[in-house]
């Protein structure tokens, strides 16, 4: 990926765990580096198709002095959050914090943190069997686009007769894509968090749900913890997931079955209908 660089831009500010540090102020070097695609920007020389770096200096001295922290590692997290969800064309930061008059009554270069951060890809699985079905799809994914997430493509809508047990009304399920600077955890406690903001109740395993919400790619990660398992372990074996996703993303490799969402899909409608 194409890069840009801002080197050891000097800021004067208030953080610190120390009192003194918080009253004195001291000098801060904030280094970024940004990925971004800078192709089109090389080609036509226009400003407007890049991030310009003047503006970025500017803001990133206003961000990183509008509050006092106590750690390093805070005002670089809120530094690449600030340019993740204000500079849409950034893919991915790099942030070097230095603090060179770090007090620790020793003589020192300086003392630093650095953090990458950047937006992944995932792709979820929706379903509802109870109540207005579609507009708690609707509500869940206008949920989904918000903070740290951003809802990129939504599949159609399909009615299901439901899998494993049988005897509950019939599912509306979908598909969608989504980028995040969620970690596969937060993400999973993201969508958790949805499913009880929309009144979701555990009381029967795979029983009737206002809205089901289960990951299924992330990244091409493998991954499996107490938490979260990705991919989506059942997802391959079930068409009320293949038919949407493969709607959406059907070149994407499943990265534990080495094949593509279409080629999945193909499969099981030969055994399965919706
Ligand atoms: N979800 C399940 C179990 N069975 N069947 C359909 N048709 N759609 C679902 O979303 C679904 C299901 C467990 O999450
Ligand atoms: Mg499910
Ligand atoms: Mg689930």
């Amino acid at each position: 990926m194409d890069k840009m660089y801002i080197k050891d831009l000097e800021v004067y500010a208030f953080h610190g765990v120390n009192q003194e540090e918080k009253n004195m102020g001291q000098r801060f070097l904030i280094s970024v580096e940004l990925g971004l695609n800078l192709r089109e920007a090389g080609q036509t020389d226009d400003l407007n198709r890049t991030v310009n770096y003047a503006e970025l200096c500017h803001n990133l001295e206003r961000e990183f002095t509008k509050q006092k922290y106590h750690l390093i590692e805070k005002g670089a997290e809120e530094l690449a959050n600030y340019i993740l969800l204000n500079y849409e064309r950034v893919e991915n930061v790099k942030i070097l914090l230095k603090k060179p008059w770090a007090p620790i009554g020793k003589p020192l270069d300086y003392a630093a943190v650095e953090i990458e951060r950047g937006w992944h890809r995932a792709y979820i699985g929706l379903g509802s069997n109870l109540g207005d079905k579609e507009g708690n799809l609707n509500q869940a994914l206008e949920r989904l686009n918000s903070g740290f997430c951003r809802v990129v493509k939504v599949s159609n809508k399909y009615s299901t007769k439901p899998v494993g047990f049988t005897e509950q009304d019939d599912f509306l399920n979908c598909a969608a894509e989504l980028k995040t600077l969620y970690t596969p955890e937060e993400f999973i406690r993201f969508l958790l968090h949805t499913e009880k903001e929309l009144k979701r109740e555990r009381l029967i395993k795979w029983g009737p749900r206002t809205i089901d919400l289960d990951v299924l790619l992330y990244d091409d990660i493998i991954t499996s913890s107490e938490e979260i398992v990705v991919p989506h372990p059942r997802m391959h074996e079930r068409l009320f997931v293949l038919k949407p996703l493969s709607e959406i993303a059907p070149y994407v490799m499943h990265p534990v079955l080495n094949k593509r969402i279409m080629e999945l899909q193909e499969e099981v409608s030969r055994i399965q209908t919706l």
